[in-house]
């Protein structure tokens, strides 16, 4: 690879500490497509995706990228561009078609095929558990807003540790709990599509719990460096009328303080259990799982996208339902400035405040960057190039703001860039484009980005240091 046109001076000036580690994260669903082979069930995505008018245009899953069988030019890939980790998600209806009892082998030996091939590139392994795709007949069953999901996804987590424990040191329990909860039953902009406050508190409180009981297992397995990962949002309010700020702290509450504080102190938040209680919509907390959830943690999984800016007041007509619990009457106001296609602004000064807000709630508590990353136009140039300046420029600003947190002292001990491809981007489907490696959806050809090269530069530097 050529780094000619990548801007080296760039990526030079980035300095990071020894031991520091650079990676790419993708999720099952959203690349792996082959839905229907080697005896997986279908997910909640699967229906969802498949429901008219639910995502852009009816995209799905369905084939995806095409991972599942092209995994090994992939694996290729991330060791052409350097990376010394890989954060995947394993898809549990591959492994347990129907959510419990019955085990497909054939989809616990997909993963072992790719941590083996993974470990022969020399790439460590970062294994999430759920990344959103629950077995439908555990949906049928109530899913999250059920009590039992949070047990059988303990037990799903024991059997892929029984199949994968040998090779994989890093574990995670869920990716962006807050996602499938308040997106999935509040919004209902994702699978399952609810819409209804009681059901998306019940959610909250039961990926929490799943996470706390699978993290149990996995300890009982010698799992020691176990981890969760949160989406944070920084929330500002958009002036200092008491009512804005108190909107900012409602969704706050909701966005990042509900998750994080119970996981490093063992009690949610009092603020949040207030508004969601008077919101008719309290959390189904029993007598000793608050101690479950609060189980100490190896690392806290930090993705970290944009910023946020709100004020109080009715949601405009055609603003897409609020994603949060009594949040009716809270309005997120536009970003300023560059946005992403998906409407997202650019801040990485955030980014270092945010961290820094991070380490102050959990002191002691190594962070890991799980995703971080920008979707823009994308479009291989004449010269078989694709010149993606701007996501060139949100990754070297976001790793510039990283390395400022650490200055000050963030114990932060590695990144992940969302995503390694271009890949299914969920309900706004493949008309969002994330990766680093760009991928032509007609013929599944894979170009590395400029960004990619770019990402490559400051990961050889930092090996030559
Ligand atoms: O694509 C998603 C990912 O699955 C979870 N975090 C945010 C990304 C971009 O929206």
């Amino acid at each position: 690879m050529s780094s000619t046109d990548s801007r080296p001076e760039l990526a030079a000036g980035l300095t990071f500490p020894p031991g520091f580690f650079f990676g790419a994260a993708t999720a099952a669903y959203q690349i792996e497509g082959a839905v229907d082979v080697d005896g997986r069930g279908p997910s909640i995505w699967d229906t969802f995706s498949h429901t008219p008018g639910r995502t852009f245009q009816g995209h799905t899953g369905d084939v995806a990228v095409e991972h599942y069988t092209r995994y090994p030019e992939d694996v290729a890939l991330m060791k052409e561009l350097g990376l010394s980790a890989y954060r995947f998600s394993v898809s549990w209806p591959r492994v347990l078609p129907e959510g419990a009892g019955r085990v497909e082998q054939r989809g616990l030996d997909f993963y072992r095929r790719l941590v083996d091939e993974l470990l022969e590139q020399g790439i460590d392994p970062w294994l999430t558990l759920y990344h959103w795709d629950l077995p439908q007949a555990l949906q049928d069953r109530g899913g999250w807003t059920s009590r039992d999901t949070s047990a059988r996804f303990a037990d799903y987590a024991g059997i892929v540790h029984d199949a994968l424990g040998d090779r994989v040191r890093h574990w995670s329990t869920l990716n962006e709990p807050m996602v499938s909860a308040l997106l999935g039953h509040q919004s209902g902009a994702h699978a399952p599509g609810v819409r209804d406050a009681v059901s998306a508190s019940r959610a909250v409180h039961h990926l929490l719990l799943g996470h706390g009981l699978a993290a149990g297992v996995l300890r009982e397995r010698g799992v020691d460096h176990l981890g969760i990962t949160l989406n944070f949002t920084p929330m500002s309010p958009a002036s200092d009328r008491p009512e804005d700020v108190d909107a900012a702290r409602r969704l706050d509450g909701q966005q990042n303080r509900m998750f994080l504080v119970p996981l490093v102190t063992g009690a949610y938040p009092e603020d949040v259990v207030a508004d969601l209680a008077a919101a008719g919509a309290p959390l189904p907390v029993e007598d000793g799982d608050l101690e479950v959830i609060g189980a100490p943690l190896d690392w806290l999984g930090v993705n970290y996208y944009f910023e946020e800016t709100v004020r109080a007041g009715a949601r405009p007509e055609g603003m897409p339902p609020t994603s949060f619990i009594g949040g009716e009457d809270v309005v997120e106001l536009d970003p300023e400035g560059v946005t992403t296609t998906m409407g997202w602004g650019v801040s990485p000064e955030a980014f270092t405040r945010l961290l820094c807000w991070i380490g102050e709630q959990a002191p002691g508590l190594p962070l890991v960057i799980t995703e971080n990353g920008s979707a823009w136009e994308d479009e291989v140039s004449a010269d078989g190039a694709v010149h993606d300046a701007q996501r060139v420029d949100f990754l070297l600003r976001h790793l510039a703001a990283l390395r400022t947190a650490m200055a000050d002292g963030v114990d932060v001990r590695g990144y992940f860039a969302w995503s390694l491809l271009d890949n299914y981007e969920w309900a706004r489907g493949y008309a969002q484009r994330f990766g680093l490696v760009h991928v032509d959806y007609e013929t599944q050809r894979r170009t590395v980005k400029d960004s990619g090269r770019v990402y490559a530069d400051v990961i050889r530097h930092h090996r030559e240091r």
